[in-house]
């Protein structure tokens, strides 16, 4: 086993991997930019090392500087959470050959599912069911059209460097066609520096049904369930959950046995996700591969009770899976929320500043995933997530329930976050039946803002705790409009998760 890893990644995630880390006897080192000196993870790591100035590329980014820090510090392996370097094959080569383990996929399974047209092809040949449309990039418009027509409007333009929706268009018509596709090209261009593209059959209004697969290097593959990713906005995932209610559990196990050979034929290692979109009539279709650890990958671990980062250092360090399939099994229901600094009344603007003060809810079947602290002031440099806020319970309406009142525990003064709007998504009634499909948030949010005498109380409340120099003994007087003799503004901040919101 590794004696000591390097974390390439900042915030909530590697805060989970440091944690891992100590855990299992492994010294951690976190790396960390000008902007992230005062951070959680270079707080909780047992090493940091600067690794450049704010802005990602000439840091996070930086693949020389970080894997010289690792050879510096005798690290054997990096984890690179999500984002930054995780799925680039060149970031994972390069630890290849500096010889450091890259405590994720190889780089050749990476090359192979970072380009969606090989792995359409490799997917198609393997019988895997991939949605209709093309297996190549078509030399030029009059080849779309001849295509276009075969598959049949609407058709969809994709990116083949593409995934998280870039260079995506919905095409209804031959005449809309041209444009799609110029369209799809210059953003996929700019976006990945690969402006192929190719076509597909649109499906109208799908689930987002993804599984997590684990692979160990010496061919043996579980899968770990499914996860229900549906309520997104602009391809940011909001709220996950397992089990999906949209699968029988005969529907289940076809798409896990599915997902397992997915990775088999890709010579796939570690941890990874494959997704599938899920139509109206439950015919699933291959998507793509995430090749990381996800953000959502909580819900998982607590439904199945595998740490999913512990398993990806042990595959890593070469063991064998001690999990076998037919030993893995669900239990429970868990959701997931995320918490951004943004503002959902403000089209989700993102949000930086000082955290003035912090409460996390807690209690039976609640975690907290975090990468913050009361004082702590949120970077502007970097992806808006603070936190990620999971119950599990033994039911998805005793989940639901759980998750609302942890919500309503859960206090951030000082900067804007999405708990408003997650508040209201979890108490939906379409959501609490379980009607959760791509379009929900589109169809249910659009234009959403926070509740008005709630947001005033609670701004209130902070500004009279401002004031009162953030000392909880002082009383203040009554707040203007109160009825009460005396004003605390500690206590309308402790009140605030029972709902007096004055
Ligand atoms: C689709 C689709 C409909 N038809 N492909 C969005 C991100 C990328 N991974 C694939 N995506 C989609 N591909 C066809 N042929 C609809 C989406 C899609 C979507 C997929 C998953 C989760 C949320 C989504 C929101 C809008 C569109």
């Amino acid at each position: 086993m590794f004696k000591k890893i390097l974390v390439a990644n900042r915030g909530e995630i590697a805060c989970r991997i440091i944690r891992a880390c100590r855990e299992m006897g492994i010294a951690s080192v976190a790396v960390y930019s000008e902007a992230d000196r005062a951070a959680l993870h270079v707080q909780l790591a047992d090493e940091a090392a600067g690794i450049g100035p704010a802005p990602a590329v000439d840091s996070y980014l930086n693949m020389d500087r970080i894997i010289e820090t690792a050879q510096k510090r005798g690290a054997e392996a990096i984890h690179p959470g999500y984002g930054f370097l995780a799925e680039n094959p060149e970031f994972a080569r390069r630890c290849e050959k500096a010889g450091i383990v890259f405590i994720g996929p190889n780089s050749r399974a990476l090359e192979l599912v970072g380009d969606k047209i090989r792995a359409r092809q490799t997917m198609e040949k393997a019988g895997i069911p991939i949605i209709p449309g093309m297996k190549s990039v078509a030399a030029g418009i009059v080849e779309y059209e001849a295509e276009a027509r075969k598959i049949g409007y609407p058709v969809m333009v994709k990116a083949s460097a593409g995934g998280g929706g870039k260079g995506m268009r919905i095409v209804c018509s031959e005449e809309e066609l041209r444009a799609g596709i110029e369209g799809g090209q210059r953003e996929a261009k700019s976006a990945f520096g690969d402006e192929s593209v190719y076509l597909e059959k649109y499906i109208e209004d799908p689930r987002h049904v993804e599984f997590q697969v684990l692979a160990d290097n010496h061919g043996h593959i579980v899968h770990l369930f499914e996860r229900e990713c549906s309520i997104q906005r602009r391809h940011q995932k909001i709220v996950e959950e397992t089990p999906s209610q949209a699968l029988t559990p005969e529907l289940r196990l076809r798409m896990g046995e599915t997902a397992r050979k997915v990775l088999q034929v890709s010579g796939y290692n570690n941890a990874g996700t494959v997704e599938f979109l899920l139509d109206r009539n439950k015919n699933f279709y291959f998507l793509e591969v995430n090749a990381r650890l996800q953000v959502e990958h909580p819900v998982t671990e607590l439904t199945t009770g595998v740490d999913l980062v512990q398993q990806q250092v042990r595959i890593a360090a070469g063991e064998t899976l001690s999990l076998k399939q037919e030993d893995l099994a669900q239990r429970g229901h868990a959701i997931e929320c995320r918490i951004y600094a943004e503002d959902p009344s403000r089209n989700f603007l993102p949000s930086s500043g000082r955290i003035l003060y912090l409460r996390e809810p807690g209690g039976p079947g609640v975690r907290h995933d975090g990468g913050i602290y009361t004082g702590w002031e949120v970077p502007i440099y970097y992806d808006p997530i603070l936190a990620k806020l999971i119950v599990w319970a033994e039911t998805r309406e005793s989940a639901c329930a759980r998750m609302a009142a942890a919500l309503d525990d859960y206090v951030i003064l000082g900067i804007s976050t999405t708990i408003p709007f997650l508040k209201d998504v979890i108490s939906h009634p379409r959501f609490r039946e379980g009607a959760t499909t791509t379009a929900f948030i589109k169809n249910h949010f659009e234009n959403w803002k926070v509740k008005e005498v709630a947001e005033v109380g609670l701004t209130l409340a902070l500004a009279a705790a401002a004031l009162d120099d953030l000392s909880p003994s002082q009383k203040t007087g009554p707040a203007p409009g109160s009825k009460k003799e005396v004003y605390s503004p500690w206590q309308t901040i402790g009140r605030w998760r029972i709902g007096e919101k004055t």
